[in-house]
Formats: structure tokens, sequence, C-alpha cells
């Protein structure tokens, strides 16, 4: 029966500390002030360790002069960038709660979670006023709004002029290790988006564990995600841990340009680089126009993807690349981190790895039995970053956190030596020819094939309602959709899978596939889409 546990992590914290004093005044007190804290890849800014601590007093003086008081919310809706950090942090040592917000969301999301979370003030960029224009006008308790970075901000205030007036002191308020800490909107792709709450303690376990045990971050190291800080895999990686280890990180506020991203990795000289399948995929064909040699990427030690499976192709040709492994991994907001990885040791690639230390995960049937070694199951994970709940969402509360366990909503299959397989969202797997399909098998044979960057496989029915896998299907520069090529990519699946349930029916050529605004693919977009609209 799937029941594992990685080993023990030794984790104490007190009972009442300030989250910011672990990360911040630690390294500032032991003397590594003058450290490099973060450099910003667009403007080469940057800031120490003692000038951090100093901005982030001001910030949170700031939250204070508007009224901000222990327990209220802070939206932050910014780019990556050094004000984010200021302010999440500022807002943390004043004991507000930060609510973490994509910048990339429509106005009615904005209106939504601005009121769900009800938002005593809001920090937004001032580029993205105007989306949030209306949430402002309309919500009563949203009383001040911050803008960050302009002119022309109308209401708002200026952030510029407040920090400025501002004290560098600041005590931070004393707060129980189970507070209340900041929350995060799940990107969920069906139903309205979900507040995961999540304790003071939560991103310290995750330090301890997969940080610590995984990646063996130190403050030697040098941070960069593709991924924004908004997302819990970047908040992680931008923040909570390089902070944690008194290590260095680099920032991006413009979206994963590979030229730059790849460019940037050899200036800075990243140690942990942490992306998603999906720009590791377009970094490959990228070199394959520009030549390998024009990157270096000695730096790095580990390359780190989450967020979606990594499939295997990528992860070969990557190290043929490079020589450098990516260490796949899943982690969700609720859980705050990765819990089950690769590690440097313990590749097999195309699973998401073995148990990560400090977490317990079990595979389940709809019954709650556990399953045997490879038969898929729901899973289930144990550990000490799990978030407190979904806010004002009971029934799914109920559904998922499941007293010490957290159901993830994933499909897995492990076998004997404990390695995950991930087969794809419970509500995303495909019933062909009668059997379960994993869309993530079928997707990982179709971008073997040399013409494919990125795909996406969904359920759809024949004119007779029998069920097979349709695949949605983007080509890279300098091939066009053809029925040739459709035929050709069925009989790649074939070639590889070597049943006929598991090829495409349909092979759909798209220029883009729909993803939320944290990169996952909104199957349930592709599935609505009629099958018979392009190829047969
Ligand atoms: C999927 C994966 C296969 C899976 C996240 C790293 O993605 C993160 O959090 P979200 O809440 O989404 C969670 C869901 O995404 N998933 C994530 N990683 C993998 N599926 N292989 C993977 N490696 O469906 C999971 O339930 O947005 C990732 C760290 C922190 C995170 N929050």
């Amino acid at each position: 029966m799937v029941h594992l546990t990685g080993e023990p992590v030794d984790f104490q914290v007190p009972e009442s500390f300030n989250l910011t004093e672990y990360l911040v005044d630690r390294h500032v007190t032991s003397g590594l002030g003058d450290r490099l804290a973060y450099i910003q890849a667009e403007s080469g800014r940057s800031v120490t360790y003692a000038q951090l601590h100093e901005r982030i007093n001001r910030a949170g003086n700031v939250l204070l002069d508007i009224g901000v008081e222990m327990e209220d919310r802070v939206a932050i809706i910014l780019p990556d960038s050094i004000e984010y950090v200021e302010v999440l942090l500022g807002a943390i040592r004043v004991g507000a709660q930060p609510v973490l917000l994509s910048t990339l969301e429509s106005k009615q999301f904005y209106e939504f979670v601005l009121g769900d979370c009800r938002a005593k003030a809001l920090v937004v960029h001032a580029n993205l006023l105007e989306k949030v224009r209306d949430a402002t006008d309309r919500l009563g308790r949203l009383r001040k709004v911050i803008a960050v970075g302009g002119s022309g901000i109308g209401k708002a205030l200026s952030y510029e002029e407040l920090i400025k007036n501002a004290s560098g002191n600041l005590q931070p308020e004393r707060l129980h290790k189970d507070d209340f800490c900041y929350w995060q909107y799940s990107s969920g792709t069906t139903g309205p988006p979900k507040g995961v709450i999540h304790y003071q303690h939560d991103p310290l376990y995750s330090c301890e564990s997969y940080y610590r045990h995984v990646l063996k971050e130190s403050r030697n190291d040098v941070n960069f995600s593709t991924s924004k800080i908004f997302f819990a895999y970047g908040l992680g990686n931008s923040v909570w841990a390089p902070l944690y280890f008194g290590a260095s990180t680099v920032l991006m506020s413009g979206p994963p340009d590979p030229e730059f991203v790849l460019k940037s990795i050899e200036r800075f000289r990243v140690t942990l680089f942490f992306s998603v399948p999906v720009f590791y995929s377009r970094a490959l064909a990228h070199v394959d126009s520009r030549g390998a040699t024009s990157f270096n990427l000695d730096s790095v030690r580990y390359c780190v993807s989450a967020g979606e499976a990594l499939p295997a192709p990528i992860y070969h040709k990557w190290k043929q690349t490079f020589g450098k492994d990516i260490l796949d991994g899943i982690g969700t907001t609720e859980m705050c981190h990765i819990f089950v990885s690769n590690r440097p040791d313990k590749i097999r690639p195309g699973t998401s790895g073995v148990v990560v230390p400090g977490y317990e995960v079990k595979l389940v049937d709809e019954q709650m039995k556990e399953v045997n070694y490879g038969e898929p199951g729901r899973m289930l994970v144990k550990g000490g970053s799990v978030a407190a709940m979904y806010w004002r969402r009971y029934e799914k509360t109920r559904e998922h956190f499941l007293g010490e366990w957290f159901y993830t909503g994933d499909l897995y299959v492990a076998d004997e030596e404990g390695y995950f397989v991930h087969m794809g969202r419970a509500d995303d797997l495909i019933k062909s020819g009668g059997v379960w399909v994993s869309p993530v098998e079928v997707e990982s044979a179709i971008l073997s094939h040399h013409a494919v960057v990125e795909c996406a496989v969904v359920q759809a029915y024949t004119p007779d309602g029998l069920g097979r896998p349709k695949a949605h299907v983007v080509l890279k520069a300098g091939y066009s959709a053809s029925d040739e090529l459709a035929e050709e990519i069925k009989r790649h699946v074939m070639m590889r899978l070597g049943v006929g349930y598991k090829v495409p029916a349909w092979v759909i050529f798209t220029s883009d596939l729909p993803k939320t605004p944290t990169g996952k693919i909104q199957r349930f977009k592709l599935r609505e889409q009629p099958p018979h609209a392009v190829s047969a």
C-alpha cells in the first residue's frame, strides 16, 4: 500500500516571533548586513540585507501611517521588484496579512478577490491602476490605495512619497507561530478563486524541509525564478528561501524571455534556477536557433521545475545541451512549497520524484483506502507547512483539508522504489477504449516529436459518444500545420506508446494554449472546443 514517509526534519520555532526577524534581522545582527539580498535583472539596482531591513521598516511604517492595523489584509499587485519584497515583509512586520495577487488578472478577478478578502489597503503598480479602478471605486472597505512607480495616479497615494517620509525604525509585532500570516488565491482551473491562508510557521517549514534537504541551499546561493512572487512557487524561490538562508536573489519584473533569462543566469552567476516546463521547452527551442555555446550556465548547481509535470524528453535535452539536471518536484499553494521531488542523487526523468524530508504521502481510492504500488490513486500529503483553510469556502475546505492530510486533487502512481508518476488532475484523466489514459503520458510522447514545442491532451468524444484523447499542439517556428503532420504525430505517439487507445483521435494545431496566470494549461477550455473544428 502506498504510504511513504520522508526522513524526519529537525524543526523547531519559538511560540512567539515575527517572520521578518528570521528572514532579515537575524542576518543583520550576525554581521551579514553588507551581503547582497536582491538585484533587479533589468536595471541592475540592488539592496543589501541592511538596506532591505531599513526599507522593510519604512514600508511597515507607511502601512501603519495610513491606518493599517494588526490582522488587516493588505493586497499586493506588483511585478517582481525590491518594492514587492519590502511591502510584503513590511506588512508581516506590523502583523497585517499580505494578500499576494497576480498582475495578470482581469478586472472581474480583482473586484472579486479584493472584496472576498476584505482588503483594507491595496498596494498596486501604477500601470495596473486602471484594472482595479472599478474595484476601488465600489469596495467600501478598501480604504487606501497606494501606487508604486509613477505619475498620473489620480486619487491613489504615491508609494515613493510615503516611503521617503517614513521612519527606518520599526519594532516587529510579536506574533504567534500559528497566527495567520499571508494569503494567496489559488489558480484553480475551475470555479471562483480560493483564498488560501497560511500560518506564520509554514514558510519556515518549507525552508527546513525542501530547500535545506533537497537543494542544500546556503548563503552562497544566488536564486533566480522565472515564476513570479505572487505564485507560491516563486514566493518560496525568491523570498522565503533565499532570505532564510541569507542568500542573494535575482528579480525579474518582465515575462521570461529565453534570451534574457539565459543571459541573466550567466551575468549574475545564478546557482539555483527555478522555472516551469514550458519555459525549459521554449528555451531549448531558442537555443536550437542560437547555438548552445552562446550561453554559459556553469554557475548553476541545479535547475528546478514545478507547476506541471516535466516531460522526460525535456529533461534529457536540457541535460544534453547544458550538462545540468532539472529537478522536477510537485508543490501546491496550500502546502506552501514542494513536498515530492527528484533529488540530486535520486533522479528519475518523467516522475515527480520521492517524498521530501518532513512530509508523508499516501495514494488512496475513492473510499479513502490506500492503493497498491502501480495503481493510480489520489494524492494525500501531510506536513508542517499546510495552510489553514480556504477562506469562506466551507465545502471546498472540507473536501481538501482532511485532518492532518491535504488532498491535492492529483492522481499519481507510485513504483516500488517510491517514485511518484503524475497521471494528471483527478478530473483531467481521459477514458479511451474503456481504460483510463493519463494525458501526461500522451503529451510526453507528442512532445518528443521534433516539430512540437507545447501540447495539451484532453478528453473528447466521437460522434458515437466514444471517449478518445484529443491533442492541441503548438508547433515550433519553421513548421506549419498540415494533415500530413497531424498523421505523422499520431504515428509517432503510436510508436512510442504502442497502443491505439492512447493515440489522439484529433490533432489540433494552435498558436497558443489557454493558461492561468501561473502558467497552467486550462484543460477545461480545451475540452469545451469541439474536436471536429480542424482535423480528424
Ligand atoms: C500541479 C504538478 C505535476 C498539480 C507549486 C511548486 O504549482 C504549484 O502550486 P499551485 O497551487 O498548483 C498545484 C498543482 O499543480 N503541479 C505542480 N507541480 C507539479 N504536477 N508535476 C509537478 N512537478 O496538479 C498540483 O496539485 O499553483 C509548485 C511550489 C509551490 C507551488 N505552489
